[in-house]
């Protein structure tokens, strides 16, 4: 078994988070988006879809998608429930995780790729859209942080894979411009507490 990985992109840095609070150590392979590795013939035979991070089980099995990678570890492990623990549980977690996925990661990622140099030239950039999407991350953080205000973790007391999802899109809308302010007390609070967890740091 190993991982695909890049270390500078922010979904493969979801299942390394992932995997940190689960406590399990997979081997990874760098594959270097940077200089588009991701991209040629041998790796579009691993995933068709170019993207990154994606599972390679020892039967030969490719997963692509963080969030299919990480429910894959969370059968094989369930301990500590990242999730959802219940049917209730598992539907509010994902709601807040495609949430976070489609109101946060993906404005901050938007953003990224629509206005910086690193993709100037690689895919078509239409800034004015990067525009849009850094302006609407920006109010999904003032949303964000009244949601914050009476309760400890996104989606509830238990801290679960929608927060690894808003801390990584939220991290990496820095590149952009896009920042918790001073007055987002709830959502600073919630930053730092996640922050601070060991895994953060996978
Ligand atoms: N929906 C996919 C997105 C995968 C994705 O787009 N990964 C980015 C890195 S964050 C990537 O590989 N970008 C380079 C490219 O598409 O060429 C997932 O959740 O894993």
């Amino acid at each position: 078994m190993k991982i695909y990985d890049f270390t500078q992109a922010p979904n493969p840095r979801r299942v390394r988070v992932f995997l940190a609070e689960k406590g399990i150590q997979v081997p990874y392979q760098q594959v270097n988006i940077a200089t588009a590795e991701n991209r040629k013939p041998e790796f579009l035979k691993i995933n068709p879809m170019g993207g990154l991070p994606v599972l390679e089980l020892d039967d030969g099995t490719h997963i692509a998608e963080s969030v299919a990678i990480c429910r894959y570890f969370e059968g094989q492990k369930p301990d500590p429930p990242l999730m959802g623990v219940d049917a209730r549980d598992r539907a509010i977690v994902e709601m807040w995780n495609r949430r976070m996925e489609f109101e946060i990661h993906s404005m901050t990622a938007s953003a990224f790729r629509n206005t910086s140099e690193f993709f100037k030239g690689r895919i078509p950039q239409v800034p004015e859209y990067g525009e849009i999407c850094k302006n609407a991350a920006i109010k999904r953080l003032e949303w964000l942080d009244q949601e914050l205000a009476n309760r400890e973790f996104i989606a509830g007391s238990r801290y679960s894979i929608a927060d690894i999802t808003a801390l990584i899109g939220i991290d990496f809308g820095r590149v952009s411009g896009i920042k918790i302010t001073p007055e987002q007390k709830n959502l600073q609070r919630w930053h730092n507490a996640v922050s601070s967890r060991p895994s953060a740091k996978a």
